[in-house]
């Protein structure tokens, strides 16, 4: 373990009488390092330090991070199971909780067939209890039913990174080079609130020179101080990127060695491009020319350069297009594969990562193998001993399994480290699909939105009560250390996998004692895919600082840098796939003239379930509010802080107005971490991205209007 730096410079200055344990924030992709301090005496949570010696957060926490402890021993956590009876929640033991779901679930599959089972899994877990969502959906219920919440957050990255780079790793680069880039073209990403930490690595370079490019409808704060801000009609990026890669083309900045080297399919690029004049990009996207001209001549001139992007480009019905046009950028300046250079989504989760490779996707199996592939099927069920007849076989999408429950195909849900209750996309249908299943089982350590429907909950461990590995943004491979042992009569989620498993007559596939032993088992499943960790240990991650993926034998120094020499496609080049510019699947009318776009604040995290219980975090920020400029509000006589009405062709509710300058004058924004009637995704549009299935949170058409003044106000 590591040695406790105080504070640069001041070395071993520990807490009297509390050890530390060395580990990872619980909330996004940076996965701060911290250490947690717990009482020797009492054995209780004391606080948090930021960990110094963490290569790549190097002592830097944000708001939720700082606070992240508090949710350990907080009064919210459901102590015991809770069973619903009379419409109203029951606690019960375990051994009643576990006969309950027994027994419902081998009726609806004795009754409705396998597949009348689902799971909806989450990545804010480790690598470990990711690895076994997957199986116990596939191995312990036998359904083809299993998605997860990546598919609304990493999806179309992961779809753009496998049609150019035949493979889905999110950075290609390690994020301690970025202080050694020269120009950054930021596309979509609120940098600054999501992912806070690394916006000192960015400071770094600009202090060396290095140039920015924002593209994003607000001045968020990172906008506020690029050198070119690109504040583009939200929904137009496929235009916006197009635009660029022909100016890159017509003046000159290709890298043609590189392309002609190491690229497929450059010449039907540079013809689709060539309508995209900086004048007809401009009309499109509603930003200045000259500000798309200087923006790609700053980037096109930069030796090194990084394109970076996150859900602003890629929660939209065209994700994977938009980001297979980004990542063009970056192929045709030649810049994959090399020093402090390349392309990097702004991952979301904590494991964001490793969640997305080894078999919670309803098509994937560990490894980032196919399920539709019968080589993976037939290695990945030697590994979990069952015959490969008995692999289901894919499913659907997160959000069409709420289409299967209307349909009635799905009767019951087993939902694992989600809150799609808040989370999806047009909530009173997804409401509506909860109401009608006939049975919902919810893990969760505090009573969340979904919860509240589900018939019986099953109180987890919080990420401080178990140890395992999670993969950060960078493809890092890190260690989660548990400092407490787990609180009341709470299980980790893998326990609770493996209690339903020998339940359901499937106990000898689920025998562990720790989760080491299921990282032994996640390594050899990983084997030969093309997520490969198994030459991964615990000891070497200790030892090495983490190890990036892939790293195939133990011997393999792992892969920071990814695409030095060749690409995971079978010719191994990278596409540059040509897409046109379409319009997002809603666009303004005369009913609805606006554009609605969704997001994130500092304070709070994805559904809020964590982070509104903390209460700095909801002194802060308590309320979802309607962001939009004053001539906006002006034209409709609205004040800041007043009340008003927002309608989508979906539903209705009423939020707070925030005046700011820096948003577009067109659109309103509001932040999704409230449910109920504050849940803004009552207002969004399911349109899925036709590959990734990603739902288009980013942008709908909307109208608002001043409420009417109640008589005697
Ligand atoms: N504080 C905080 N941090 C978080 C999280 C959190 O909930 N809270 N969640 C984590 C997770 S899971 C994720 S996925 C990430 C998300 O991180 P981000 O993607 O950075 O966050 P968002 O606020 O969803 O969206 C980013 C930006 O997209 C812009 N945008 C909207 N529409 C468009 C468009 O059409 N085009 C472009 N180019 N931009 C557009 C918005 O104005 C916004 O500033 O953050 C992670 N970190
Ligand atoms: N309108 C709109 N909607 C969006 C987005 C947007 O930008 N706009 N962004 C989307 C994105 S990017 C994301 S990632 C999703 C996230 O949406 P959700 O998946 O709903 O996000 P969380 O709030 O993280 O939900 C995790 C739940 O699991 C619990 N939990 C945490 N750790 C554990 C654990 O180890 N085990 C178990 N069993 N439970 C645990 C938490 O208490 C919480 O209730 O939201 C999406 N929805
Ligand atoms: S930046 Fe992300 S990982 Fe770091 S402290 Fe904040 S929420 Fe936690
Ligand atoms: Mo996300």
């Amino acid at each position: 373990m590591t040695e406790f730096i105080a504070k640069p410079g001041v070395k071993n200055l520990k807490h009297e009488g509390e050890k530390l344990i060395t580990t990872h924030c619980s909330y996004c992709g940076m996965q701060c390092g911290m250490h947690i301090r717990v009482s020797e005496k009492t054995g209780k949570i004391k606080g948090v330090e930021p960990r110094y010696d963490w290569p790549v957060t190097l002592g830097k926490l944000c708001p939720k991070g700082v606070t992240a402890y508090q949710q350990i021993d907080h009064p919210d956590r459901i102590k015991r199971p809770l069973i619903k009876k009379k419409g109203r929640f029951v606690e019960s033991s375990w051994e009643e909780a576990l006969s309950l779901i027994e027994k419902k679930f081998t009726e609806l599959q004795d009754k409705h067939g396998k597949d009348s089972l689902s799971v909806f899994g989450g990545v804010s877990m480790t690598n470990e209890k990711c690895y076994l969502v997957g199986k116990y959906a596939r191995v312990a219920l036998g359904t083809r039913f299993l998605d997860y919440n990546g598919r609304f957050c990493m999806s179309s990255a992961a779809g753009g990174f496998m049609k150019t780079f035949g493979m889905d790793r999110g950075s290609t680069l390690p994020w301690t080079e970025l202080e050694h880039s020269d120009c950054f073209l930021i596309a979509g990403s609120n940098t600054a609130e999501c992912h806070p930490t690394s916006i000192q690595m960015f400071w770094k370079a600009r202090d060396k020179g290095a140039k920015m490019i924002v593209v994003d409808p607000r001045e968020t704060p990172t906008a506020r101080i690029a050198d070119v801000h690109l504040d583009l009609l939200p929904g137009t990026d496929s235009a916006l990127a197009n635009g660029l890669l022909h100016l890159l083309i017509k003046e000159d900045f290709v890298d043609k060695e590189y392309v002609e080297n190491r690229c497929n399919n450059f010449e039907e690029l540079k013809a689709s491009v060539e309508p995209f004049t900086p004048e007809y990009t401009s009309q499109l996207t509603g930003v200045d020319k000259n500000k798309i001209i200087k923006a790609a001549r700053i980037y096109g001139s930069s030796p090194r350069s990084v394109v970076m992007f996150a859900r602003g480009v890629e929660q939209q019905s065209k994700g994977v297009d938009n980001v297979t046009l980004y990542t063009s950028l970056a192929l045709l300046r030649g810049q994959i594969g090399k020093f402090a250079s390349g392309v990097a989504t702004f991952t979301g989760q904590g494991n964001g990562q490793g969640g997305r490779e080894h078999g919670q996707k309803s098509d994937l199996l560990p490894g980032y193998r196919k399920i539709t592939d019968p080589e993976a099927v037939k290695y990945i069920s030697g590994v979990w001993g069952i015959d490969p007849e008995e692999m289901p076989k894919a499913g659907v999408s997160a959000f069409e399994m709420f289409d299967e429950i209307h349909k009635g195909t799905i009767r019951a849900m087993h939902v694992v480290c989600s809150n799609p209750a808040v989370s999806a996309p047009d909530a009173e249908y997804v409401w509506e699909a909860f109401k009608k299943l006939d049975f919902l089982v919810v893990n969760d350590f505090f009573l969340s939105e979904t919860a509240e429907f589900a018939d019986v909950v099953l109180p987890t461990t919080t990420w401080a009560e178990d140890e395992g590995t999670t993969t950060n943004l960078e493809g890092r491979v890190i260690r989660i250390r548990k400092s407490i042992e787990p609180l009341h009569e709470s299980k980790t989620d893998w326990q609770i996998f493996k209690e339903i498993a020998a339940r359901l007559g499937k106990g000898k596939h689920f025998d562990y004692s720790s989760p080491r032993e299921i990282f032994e088992e996640f390594r050899l499943a990983t084997k030969g895919g093309k997520a490969d960790y198994s030459g991964i240990t615990y000891e070497r991650i200790d030892k090495e600082d983490g190890v990036f993926w892939p790293c195939p034998s133990e011997d393999h120094p792992g892969t920071p840098t990814v695409f030095k020499e060749t690409f995971a496609t079978p010719n191994g080049k990278a596409n540059l796939p040509a897409v046109s510019w379409q319009e997002p699947d809603e666009t303004p009318s005369e009913e609805f003239p606006i554009r609605l776009t969704t997001g994130r604040v500092v304070f709070h995290y994805l559904s809020g379930n964590q982070t509104r219980r903390i209460d700095f975090l909801m002194e802060q920020c308590p309320v979802p509010f309607a962001e939009m400029h004053p001539e906006l509000a002006s034209r409709y006589n609205m004040q800041d802080g007043e009340k008003i009405r927002v309608t989508t062709p979906r539903s209705t509710m009423e939020l707070e107005v925030r005046l700011t300058k820096a948003t577009r004058n067109d659109i309103i924004f509001v932040p999704y971490h409230w449910g109920k009637e504050l849940a803004v995704n009552k207002l969004t549009n399911a349109a899925l991205d036709p590959t990734s299935r990603m739902p288009e949170f980013k942008v709908c058409a909307a109208r608002i209007e001043k409420l009417e003044q109640k008589a005697g106000h």
